[in-house]
């Protein structure tokens, strides 16, 4: 069983957060998903019960605990980019995964060899994807 961090915007908006609870529920069959609360509806504006400080504390030892992080990048946010370079700095393998869509996401991610691209059409792509990584 792997440990796998698994990020996903918050507040950068919760567009795709019913997307990121199929991901998680999938990925939690054969691993551990250290960060399962990521795809909770109620996981909203108002937050944890964690201030900003306890949260971060908390996700960078998640992050330095991790055997790999998946990070669903569709929906653009300050915090999986920052969770991204930290992840690289620390070796961790990353997997980036993205709805092609014409507007893309930033180059930083997707000019950056160090990362494991994925762009999907179908949501059929995506999880033959994610069963072809374990
Ligand atoms: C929830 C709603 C508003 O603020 C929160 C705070 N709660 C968080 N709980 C857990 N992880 C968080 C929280 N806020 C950010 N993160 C981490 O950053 C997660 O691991 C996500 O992958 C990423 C989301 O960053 P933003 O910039 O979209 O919030």
């Amino acid at each position: 069983m792997k440990k796998i961090y698994f990020a996903g915007s918050i507040r950068g908006g919760r567009d795709d957060a019913s997307l990121y609870a199929e991901i998680i529920d999938y990925l939690k069959k054969d691993n551990i998903v250290l960060t399962e609360h990521i795809g909770l509806a109620s996981l909203k504006d108002s937050g944890e019960k964690l201030n900003d400080v306890e949260i971060y504390e908390r996700d960078i030892a998640w992050l330095e605990e991790s055997d790999l992080v998946i990070a669903e990048c569709s929906t653009p946010s300050l915090g999986v980019g920052y969770e991204l370079a930290y992840a690289q700095k620390i070796n961790k393998p990353v997997y980036v995964l993205y709805k092609n869509n014409p507007k893309g996401i930033s180059a930083m991610i997707t000019g950056n060899k160090y990362y494991k691209l994925y762009s999907y059409n179908t949501k059929e792509e995506l999880f033959a994807y994610l069963s072809s990584l374990f």
